[in-house]
């Protein structure tokens, strides 16, 4: 691992942004892809600081940090992961579902449909089902796709399903989730079209649903 990118992951993990927002600065000048360095240099920082929450090593608050200096550096990247597209690949409403605050995998799903040409509609965290229900209605989304990180927040993308159901919409959109405890089995047992375990992943989900 190039040195930068090893910076870049202690950085994130003790939760120093400043230092974060130098080293990518840095990682960028030394033509690293940002790929890497949000996979080796953040990503993986993240999964540790959760391994270290688990194990009764980290608190919320290390854990707030550590988002904060994550979410500094992808702002960073965001300019080198988007591209502009004159014809939208499609029109995608993302949100994290009811009663979850965490956005970092959401934004990072954000950054990265947008970078392939999706138009995305940014419904934010904490989202009421009748808000994914509203962005089919009034703004015509192909795409809905919900982000859970819990494993109780994951069973409130049924409600969504089941709104979209009753009110005959089901057939107008897709439906895409994602989120560290879902799986490809949970995706199908609730009715959605697809599972992506990561934010590129995500993107070639959006293409597939919508080509069929
Ligand atoms: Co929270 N938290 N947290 N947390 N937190 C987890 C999720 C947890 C696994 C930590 C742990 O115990 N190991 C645990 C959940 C356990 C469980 O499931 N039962 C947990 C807990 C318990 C909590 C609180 C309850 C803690 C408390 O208050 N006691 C609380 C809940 C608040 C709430 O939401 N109601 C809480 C709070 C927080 C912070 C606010 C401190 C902070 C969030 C800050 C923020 O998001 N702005 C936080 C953080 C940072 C984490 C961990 C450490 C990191 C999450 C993250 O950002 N990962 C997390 C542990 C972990 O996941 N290792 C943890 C990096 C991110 C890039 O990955 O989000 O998985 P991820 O996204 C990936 C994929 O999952 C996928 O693509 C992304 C990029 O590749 N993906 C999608 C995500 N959404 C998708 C949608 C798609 C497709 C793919 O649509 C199609």
């Amino acid at each position: 691992m190039e040195p930068i990118i090893s910076q870049i992951y202690s950085d994130v993990l003790r939760g120093l942004h400043k230092d974060v927002i130098k080293k990518v600065n840095t990682a960028l000048n030394q033509h690293i892809s940002p790929h890497t360095i949000m996979n080796d240099g953040m990503i993986s920082a993240m999964i540790e600081v959760g391994r270290l929450f688990e194990a009764g090593e980290y608190y919320v608050p290390e854990m707030l940090v550590a988002a904060r200096a994550m979410q500094a550096g992808m702002k960073m990247l965001k300019p080198y992961l988007t591209i502009e597209e004159a014809h939208p690949a499609g029109k995608v409403a993302l949100g994290t579902v009811k009663g979850d605050f965490h956005d970092i995998g959401k934004n990072l799903v954000k950054m990265m449909l947008e970078g392939s040409g999706f138009q995305v509609i940014d419904l934010c965290v904490d989202v009421d089902p009748e808000k994914f229900i509203s962005a089919v209605t009034d703004q015509e989304v192909d795409i809905i796709a919900m982000s859970a990180l819990i494993t109780t927040t994951m069973q409130a993308i049924r409600p969504v399903i089941k709104l979209l159901d009753d009110s005959n919409l089901r057939q107008r959109v897709k439906v895409i989730v994602g989120g560290a405890p879902l799986t490809d089995e949970f995706a199908r047992q609730i009715g959605a079209d697809g599972y992506a375990p990561d934010a590129s992943r995500a993107v070639t989900l959006a293409k597939t649903v919508l080509s069929k």
